[in-house]
């Protein structure tokens, strides 16, 4: 996410880093790098000047020059700026007064307003509440279809109705079908077109008028930068927001829409979208993306992830086994799959603080392809070669290779790094071991 920002302004603060103490030219030579830097990632202008101006001034200071680190000084105004840029501290969700809180998603074709509504939906029902989704989008049939399908998929409850009923009259109706099945949530799907326009503007408001929602949120595709920040002005006069969501933020957004939409518009980035998949999806902190794009990394998000797929007493059973060496390649299949649970390796590598540069060199979809040709090999193997890799001998190595479409070569370095992942927990048996206890 934002990589090249990042990978920029580190570079920037590498340098900076070496000097030791700064005088007022360092200073300024810095702010004009990360200026061309938040420039390059099509973050608006208004906001860079701004930003880069707050951070002079507050880094030209005696206090910060003559500290005896002036350099992480320097970086420290930098990420503070950032996080108020972003919007300072977490925005959460606003329950209305009296249930069911209604929340009304809007936004253009194809910015993943449906995809967003189930993603809402499953984070609603993860966090304990009762959500119902509402197909209000009628303007095309596949779009009531999409949700349908998706609640099925999530098992979760959708109101719909034929397509020639108004958009306005299914939210009335869904209001009450939500008091009947005691739903906490209406995520309510709305019509989007390709680019704004005055009939859409006028239905959403009719929609507004008559679900009275508690939150309108704008689904807004992170990769269209400036042009993302142009269509929440918009929406905003319009409609009126309570907040927004960045969408696709997981492809090659620059960063600026993330970067300027708050400032520009005044409304709050609530949530991100970081994927195809509906458990691709994360509460917005400001803080921890400063951290990320400062290549500070984000341990918090990637414990919450871990969490989400990490059955708790399991964890401590590995971590038994792993102390006590009889950690099988049954185990470390487990292992392997709730990794791949936790999302693209790129993605996880990146929250890490001091390997998010590495998260750069790994290729494209590379790293799944060898966990799924290491899953292949063990689910090639009997029940006893797994709890037993010792009596993997040559004839058995073939039979492996032949059932998971790879070589006996393969089979042995897997064998190899096996072995030594033992070895080495045996080495670390008197701290705590293994990922999942390095997570908790
Ligand atoms: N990579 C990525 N794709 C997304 C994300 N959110 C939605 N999409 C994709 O964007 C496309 C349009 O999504 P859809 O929900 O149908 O958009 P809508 O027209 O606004 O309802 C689909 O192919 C989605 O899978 C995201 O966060 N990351
Ligand atoms: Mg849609």
């Amino acid at each position: 996410m934002l990589e090249l920002l990042s990978e920029k302004i580190g570079n920037v603060f590498k340098s900076l880093s070496g000097k030791g103490r700064l005088n007022e030219k360092d200073v300024d030579e810095a702010v004009r790098q990360v200026r061309l830097a938040l420039l390059e990632a099509d973050v608006n202008l208004k906001v860079v000047k701004e930003f880069t101006s707050k951070v002079r001034e507050r880094s030209l200071t005696n206090q910060v020059l003559q500290s005896l680190t002036p350099a992480q000084q320097v970086i420290k105004i930098v990420h503070e700026e950032l996080i108020a840029i972003l919007g300072g501290k977490q925005s959460w969700l606003v329950p209305a007064g009296h249930p069911p809180s209604r929340l009304m998603l809007v936004g253009l074709q194809g910015g993943g307003k449906t995809t967003t509504a189930a993603k809402l939906a499953l984070h609603l029902r993860r966090s304990g509440q009762n959500p119902l989704l509402v197909a209000a989008d009628t303007r095309r049939p596949a779009a009531i279809e999409q949700v349908i399908i998706l609640g099925k998929q999530l098992d979760i409850p959708v109101y719909a109705e034929d397509h020639k009923v108004a958009p306005a009259t299914i939210c009335t109706q869904a209001v009450k079908r939500a008091k009947e099945l005691a739903a906490s949530w209406l995520v309510v799907d709305t019509q989007g077109r390709l680019h704004i326009d005055e009939v859409m503007m006028e239905e959403l408001v009719e929609v507004k008028k008559a679900l009275q929602p508690s939150e309108v949120l704008l689904v807004v595709d992170a990769m269209t930068g400036q042009e993302a920040v142009r269509v929440a002005e918009e929406f905003n006069a319009r409609v009126g927001l309570t907040g927004l969501i960045l969408t696709k933020m997981d492809g090659d957004a620059r960063g600026g829409a993330a970067l300027s939409i708050k400032s520009v518009t005044g409304v709050p980035i609530k949530f991100i979208g970081m994927g195809e998949k509906v458990d691709a999806f994360e509460p917005f902190h400001p803080d921890r993306l400063a951290s990320r794009i400062l290549g500070m990394g984000d341990m918090l998000t990637l414990i919450e992830r871990a969490e989400k797929v990490v059955d708790e007493r399991r964890a401590k059973e590995i971590e038994k086994k792993m102390r006590t060496a009889t950690f099988n390649l049954e185990d470390f299949l487990e292992q392997l799959q709730q990794i791949e649970k936790m999302g693209p390796l790129s993605q996880l590598v990146e929250m890490i603080p001091g390997l998010s540069s590495l998260a750069r060199r790994l290729p494209e979809g590379v790293d799944e392809k060898q966990l799924k040709k290491v899953e292949a090999m063990i689910f090639s193997m009997t029940k006893e070669e797994r709890q037993h890799p010792d009596i993997i001998d040559g004839s058995r190595r073939r039979r492996i290779a032949r059932g998971s479409g790879t070589t006996p070569q393969d089979i042995n370095r897997l064998l190899n790094q096996f072995r030594q992942a033992q070895k080495l927990m045996k080495q670390l048996e008197s701290r705590k071991a293994g990922i999942l206890s390095m997570l908790k």
